[in-house]
């Protein structure tokens, strides 16, 4: 595994760094829709034991409720960015493998601190696309929450990631400038030769013979990209492209009818029984010092009101716009004697389980468009989908849509 052991004349400071350039501009995006998403999905309530209020959650804001897509964007943008950028990040790693094996492993205290920012590096972005695509794909095979791994694991990341820009970002420059892409595009393999010899000792000192040149190596890695993102994005942007999304474990065909949008979790998968939302079902609405008990009749005699929203899960998936209408939360706030709710915790009549509470913020209370939704496209709403009640609210991250209210407790 020493240097002479890796062969590959397309080896060289140009093609890992036109990799590089990809990745420096796709992890960025990648990282700032993570935060967004930690901002969103937290409502900073106290509902949730991750870090919120800890050094990593000094930038959480209040997330808006306008533009009702926000979002599916953001975080459909960070699901699907991240798997397709799973080919380059590969074929980065691929093409510094040689530096894995340096030898003497430790030369220069400078050095060996070097060395050990790449460990962080390369554990924190296989740690971060791993646990990301292990969730979106349903493996919930985490020792702990997903949310706080990925999390805390992207901060170590990026912290890795900004050193090694600032390092290197001198060297890729120049790599950049030192071939043309056009030429390089233009370059079959019978004229493909290695770079020059670089101080970093990415090119081969023994090349071999091509089998592949960089034009087709970039080729492959790009037609790599672009097969993940058709087999991908559809989960996000719908329409027929949903169809194509061979990749999204949420069902691709979501059936026809009012209820036919995509479900997250079934009624049955969460032990939600017939009397839990039978006859018997009830809303608790507590205040500062009222509480009511009311019938799905006597809510649905409360003024009605109806608004277009879709919902956009955290696993990138979303739904179109449906048409919702129910009771406004802010008029379930007044009736509960506190119009002015700083937050209100929304339980379900699910015993176990996540997902099965959340809290919401004042923004999001007051818009007109949160409802405590009772019918769906014209239809009541089916039980996978919350019957007798859920809630919708804009912008909002589909976990915080709780089914199957059973109480909601506002709070000054
Ligand atoms: N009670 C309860 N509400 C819940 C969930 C849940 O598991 N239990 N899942 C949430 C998640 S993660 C999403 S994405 C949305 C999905 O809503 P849908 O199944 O109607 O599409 O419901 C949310 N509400
Ligand atoms: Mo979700």
């Amino acid at each position: 595994m020493r240097r002479e052991f890796w062969r590959s004349p397309i080896r060289g400071p140009w093609l890992t760094s036109v990799f590089g350039l990809v990745l420096l501009a796709g992890v960025t995006v990648v990282f700032v829709t993570g935060l967004l998403s930690y901002a969103a999905y937290n409502p900073d309530l106290g509902n949730d034991t991750t870090p919120d209020k800890g050094l990593l959650g000094f930038y959480l804001f209040d997330w808006p409720t306008h533009p009702a897509w926000l979002y599916r964007l953001t975080q459909g943008l960070h699901v699907t960015l991240g798997v397709v950028l799973i080919p380059v990040l590969l074929a980065k790693l691929w093409s510094v493998i040689p530096k894995l094996f340096d030898w003497p492993p430790v030369r220069s205290p400078a050095q060996a601190l070097e060395r050990l920012s790449l460990l962080l590096l390369v554990g924190g972005a296989i740690f971060e696309f791993v646990t990301g695509l292990l969730n979106i794909q349903l493996f919930y095979v985490f020792p702990g929450s997903f949310y706080s791994l990925h999390f805390y694991g992207a901060w170590v990341f990026i912290a890795a990631f900004a050193a090694h820009v600032a390092l290197k970002i001198g060297t890729m420059t120049r790599a950049l400038r030192s071939r043309r892409l056009r030429d390089e595009l233009r370059t079959d393999l019978a004229h493909t030769r290695p770079e020059p010899a670089d101080p970093d000792g990415l090119v081969s000192p023994a090349p071999a013979a091509p089998t592949i040149s960089r034009r087709g190596a970039v080729g492959l890695v790009g037609a790599g990209s672009l097969l993940l993102l058709v087999l991908t994005v559809g989960q996000s942007l719908g329409g027929w492209a949903r169809y194509t999304a061979l990749l999204a474990p949420r069902n691709r065909n979501p059936g026809s009818g009012p209820d036919g949008f995509q479900i997250n979790k079934t009624a049955s998968s969460v032990g939600i029984t017939a009397t839990d939302v039978g006859d018997a079902w009830r809303l608790i609405v507590r205040g500062g010092d009222r509480e009511l008990t009311l019938t799905r009749e006597q809510l649905l005699q409360l003024p009605q009101h109806a608004a277009a929203l879709p919902i956009a899960c955290v696993e990138g998936w979303s739904t179109e716009d449906q048409h919702w209408s129910g009771v406004r939360l802010a008029d379930l706030a007044d009736l509960a004697g506190l119009p002015a709710a700083a937050n209100v915790l929304v339980d379900s009549v699910q015993r176990t389980g996540s997902f099965r509470s959340a809290a919401l913020r004042d923004n999001q209370i007051r818009d007109p468009r949160s409802l405590l939704a009772l019918r769906v496209n014209g239809a009541e709403l089916s039980l996978d989908h919350g019957y007798p009640a859920r809630v919708i609210v804009p912008a909002n991250p589909g976990v915080n849509n709780t089914k199957w209210v059973g109480a909601l407790t506002f709070r000054a």
